[in-house]
C-alpha cells in the first residue's frame, strides 16, 4: 500500500475519534487547560504551534508581522494556516483529540482581522481565502466541540504584560477587543461565520486556581459532550 493511501486511511480511521478545540483570546489561558486535560485524561493535547511561528529556517514570522502586518500578514498567516492543517490531521492514539485553537480561528478570526482593520491588502486576503477554500471544501477536518474560554480583554490585557513574549510587547488593549468581539461573533452571537461543531463556553477571568477548579468540575462534561 502506498504511504499517501496509509496516511489517509489512518486519519479517515482517526476521525471516528472525538476531537475538542479549545478557542479564546491571546492570554485567554489556554495553556493552563490544555495542561490540566493533559495531566488528567486519556487525552492527546495538540498545542498551538507558536514556537514554529517564531522560527521557520531561522526566520521569524510572528515578529515581522507585528513589525510591519501589511507587509507580513499574509507571510505569518499562510504559515498559521499550514501548520493548523497539519494539527488537524495528526493522528493520535489516546481517546480523545484536544486542539488549542484551529484553522477555523486563524481564518475567521487573525486573517479577518488583518483586512478588516486595513492591514491586508485585498489580494492577499483573496489568496489566503482560496487555501482556505479549498482545504476546506477538500480535506476532512473534523471538530466536535469548541470549548470558547470567554474572558475579558482587560484581563488578558493584564497576562499579557505578565507574560512578556517579546513579539507581543506592542498589542494595545484595543487590539485584544476587536479579537474579543471577533471571538463573541463567531461563537457567542453566531452571526458572522459558520460554526463547524457545538460552542462550550466556560468563563475564564478567574486566577489559575480557579479555572482548574472549574476544569475539574465540566471535565466529564467536556468529555461527554464531545463524544
Ligand atoms: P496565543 O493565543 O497568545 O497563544 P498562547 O499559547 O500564548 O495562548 P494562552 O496565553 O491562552 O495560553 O497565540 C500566540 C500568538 O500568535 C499571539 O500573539 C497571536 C498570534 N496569532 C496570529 O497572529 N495569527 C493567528 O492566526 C493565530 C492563531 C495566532
Amino acid at each position: 500500500m502506498s504511504s499517501a493511501l496509509q496516511g489517509k486511511l489512518q486519519r479517515d480511521g482517526d476521525h471516528k475519534k472525538p476531537v475538542i478545540v479549545l478557542e479564546g483570546n491571546i492570554a485567554s489561558g489556554k495553556t493552563t487547560c490544555l495542561e490540566y486535560f493533559s495531566r488528567t485524561s486519556d487525552v492527546k493535547v495538540f498545542t498551538q504551534p507558536v514556537s514554529k511561528w517564531r522560527n521557520v529556517r531561522g526566520h521569524n514570522p510572528l515578529a515581522l508581522m507585528y513589525q510591519d502586518p501589511e507587509r507580513w500578514g499574509l507571510t505569518l498567516q499562510t504559515y498559521v494556516q499550514l501548520t493548523m492543517l497539519d494539527r488537524h490531521t495528526s493522528t493520535t492514539e489516546a481517546a480523545v483529540k484536544m486542539m488549542e485553537r484551529s484553522i477555523f480561528s486563524a481564518k475567521y478570526i487573525f486573517v479577518e482581522n488583518l483586512f478588516r482593520s486595513g492591514k491586508m491588502p485585498e489580494v492577499d486576503f483573496a489568496v489566503l481565502s482560496e487555501w482556505f477554500d479549498w482545504i476546506t471544501t477538500n480535506v476532512s477536518i473534523p471538530v466536535d466541540l469548541i470549548v470558547y474560554l470567554q474572558t475579558d480583554p482587560e484581563t488578558c490585557h493584564r497576562r499579557l504584560k505578565q507574560r512578556c513574549r517579546e513579539e507581543e510587547e506592542g498589542i494595545t488593549l484595543e487590539y485584544l477587543q476587536v479579537i474579543h468581539q471577533l471571538y463573541e461573533d463567531w461563537l457567542v452571537r453566531r452571526t458572522s461565520f459558520p460554526l463547524p461543531a457545538p460552542v462550550l463556553v466556560i468563563p475564564a477571568d478567574g486566577d489559575p486556581q480557579e479555572m482548574i477548579r472549574k476544569y475539574e468540575e465540566n471535565r466529564e462534561q467536556i468529555l461527554a459532550a464531545a463524544k
